[in-house]
């Protein structure tokens, strides 16, 4: 046996940084390459691995230290014929035994792009810069989209590997023309990945930049790191918007490792409150989380993380759900079988979908509403813009007239907040799309001051984006409200899931010519079946009858908006 000072390794660029987790304690065994702790620069973090398989002796440094290249972090005691020898005395340096594996030596200065002093106008190609050791990583998230006015050194991309994660920026500044990656590409030095018409005359190098962003060990900025939740590619969890290059308190913080963790445990990340510092999420956290929904307990992250045995009216500490397992069955025993992995959308709608289905008291309402003269107010609309080629649908109507009922009553255009309601003075509307890889919600934002044309054109952009995968999370994020209309594809009613942290989803069904009773006699009327489904901790069903009769009414004479 010998002791062993493991060192932080050549992290780069990087001078000195903050330790802001700590994966191991006295006691642990480490295998060679573990993870020890995370560091954190303003740009980046990244985790320190271990040179030697041991036993933890003593951690050299606690939470908050600054460290740099050769700062020792862990005494290790390592069995003689597994590690290295020592050199000399039985205790020595480990920076340079083994050179970390997530740390190769920091990348020569990035090239400039081609096209980089090109004048201004011209078109530039930006491509992935020297990464380090890394390939075929994978993109997870887009932080900007076509007709973004784009700094220099700005983030463009976030990519990941099982070890880090790390924005991509930008070798130009000028107006982003084209993106030639999506989420779920894998990425190499030198791919392509977007299109700049620079604005300035000649665009600079980043060299220095890039060299820091691009540390081969260093991770994004943690707070722009996406959760499983509201990532670019989440469906119906509102994804917070991004801001690129500015960490924001409303983005989840955590190291690579412990969003791997959440991604495994389908936690969403969105959702969780740190405890670690500023706020960072560790995996106690993620654990913490995990055994409150088992329990029944959370309806807020921070409610779980925080507070999991103060009950409260949007959590209490519920007394588990008690179930039993989920059958496991041999399929092939009964015929041919074929095993396909979910899309990552799925995975990610399917976890949020069964905390709001689990954990929120969800009623469901229906009803008709007389569409008869909207609807011919619609084909006339259409027939007059034939040739704007913007398309009106009766959802551009409802979105409308649910902004009217969500004014007039505005519980359902709130969020639980403990014990607290958040009223929102603005009218962001979801619409669940149907999508090649699963459901998406696009938001309408401020719907309010939009009319009918302005919604359906961005109604239809927001469509065409979710079925080509190419929404980014602030497309995505802020709704108080959401509309699931299956009213193009058929059927009448059905029992929609709340889109926490929403309090209610109307659910549209394909309109039917009915008879209808006037007093006098049964007349043939267009008929539009409605389905709101609404929390009842927050909501009423006499609020939730007036709601839908309120709507019915407006969408049975549409100059009531304007009332
Ligand atoms: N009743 C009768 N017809 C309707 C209708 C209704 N309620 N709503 C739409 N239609 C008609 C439209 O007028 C259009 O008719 P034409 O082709 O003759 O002009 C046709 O149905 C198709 O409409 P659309 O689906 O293209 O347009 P939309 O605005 O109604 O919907 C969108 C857009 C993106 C919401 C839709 O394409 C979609 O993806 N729907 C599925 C949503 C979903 O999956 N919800 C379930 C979520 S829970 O799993």
């Amino acid at each position: 046996m010998a002791l062993v000072d493991i060192q932080v390794p050549d992290i780069g660029d990087f001078d000195e940084v903050a330790v802001i987790e700590l994966l191991v304690k006295p006691g642990d065994t480490v295998k060679a390459e573990q993870s020890l702790l995370t560091v954190e620069s303003d740009k980046a973090s990244m985790e320190i691995p271990s040179s030697h398989a041991g036993v933890v002796k003593e951690l050299k440094v606690k939470l908050g230290d600054k460290v740099k290249q050769g700062s020792v972090i862990v005494v290790l005691e390592v069995a003689a014929s597994s590690n290295p020898p020592p050199l000399g005395e039985g205790r020595v340096g480990a920076a340079t035994l083994a050179p970390a594996p997530t740390a190769p030596t920091a990348p020569p200065p990035q090239p400039a792009p081609s096209g980089s002093g090109a004048h201004a106008g011209s078109t530039v190609e930006v491509r992935v810069p020297d990464i380090g050791d890394f390939k075929d990583v994978a993109v997870i998230e887009l932080l900007v989209k076509p007709g973004d006015a784009i700094k220099l050194e700005q983030s463009l991309f976030t990519v990941e590997s099982d070890k880090a994660s790390m924005e991509i920026p930008s070798s130009v500044a000028g107006v982003l023309t084209a993106l030639k990656i999506k989420v779920g590409d894998k990425v190499n030095i030198g791919d392509l990945v977007a299109l700049v018409e620079v604005a300035s005359a000649l665009a600079p190098a980043p060299a220095p930049v890039l060299a820091a962003v691009a540390a081969p060990v260093a991770a994004a900025s943690p707070a722009a790191a996406p959760a499983p939740a509201s990532a670019s590619t989440a469906a119906m969890p509102a994804a917070p918007a991004h801001q690129p290059g500015a960490p924001s308190p409303g983005l989840p913080h955590a190291s690579p490792s412990v969003r791997k963790f959440a991604r495994e445990l389908g936690v969403p990340l969105a959702e969780l409150q740190g405890s670690g510092p500023k706020g960072r999420i560790t995996q106690d956290d993620v654990q913490n989380f995990t055994r409150a929904v088992m329990a029944g307990a959370v309806q807020t992250q921070a409610q779980a993380v925080n507070a999991p045995k103060a009950p409260a009216a949007s959590g209490g500490d519920g007394a588990g759900l008690g179930l039993i397992p989920w059958p496991k069955v041999d399929f092939a025993k009964f015929g041919p079988i074929e095993r396909r992995e979910m899309s990552r959308i799925k995975k990610i709608s399917g976890a949020n979908l069964l905390r709001n289905a689990v954990l929120i008291p969800a009623v469901t309402n229906h009803d008709d509403a007389d569409i008869t003269g909207l609807e011919a107010f619609r084909v006339a609309t259409n027939h007059d813009n034939e040739k704007s080629g913007v398309k009106v649908t009766m959802l551009a109507f409802l979105i409308k007239a649910c902004v009217a009922a969500l004014k007039k009553f505005p519980e359902f255009n709130s969020s639980l907040d403990g014990d607290a309601l958040i009223y929102k003075s603005y009218w962001h509307i979801g619409f669940a799309a149907d999508t090649p890889n699963g459901l998406m919600v696009p938001v309408i934002k401020d719907a309010d001051k939009k009319g009918i044309l302005q919604i359906s054109q961005e109604m239809g952009e927001l469509a065409k984006k979710a079925r080509e995968g190419k929404l980014i999370p602030a497309e995505m994020s802020g709704a108080t409200f959401t509309i699931s209309s299956l009213g193009g594809i058929g059927g009448r009613y059905f029992t929609p899931i709340i889109n926490a942290p929403e309090v209610a989803i109307l659910g549209v069904g394909k309109s039917t010519m009915a008879p209808v009773w006037n007093g006098k006699e049964f007349e043939p009327r267009l008929m539009l079946p409605l389905s709101l489904t609404w929390d009842h901790r927050v909501i009423d069903g006499a609020a939730a009858a007036r709601f839908n009769a309120y709507l019915g009414h407006i969408l049975g004479d549409f100059r009531r908006v304007l009332l």
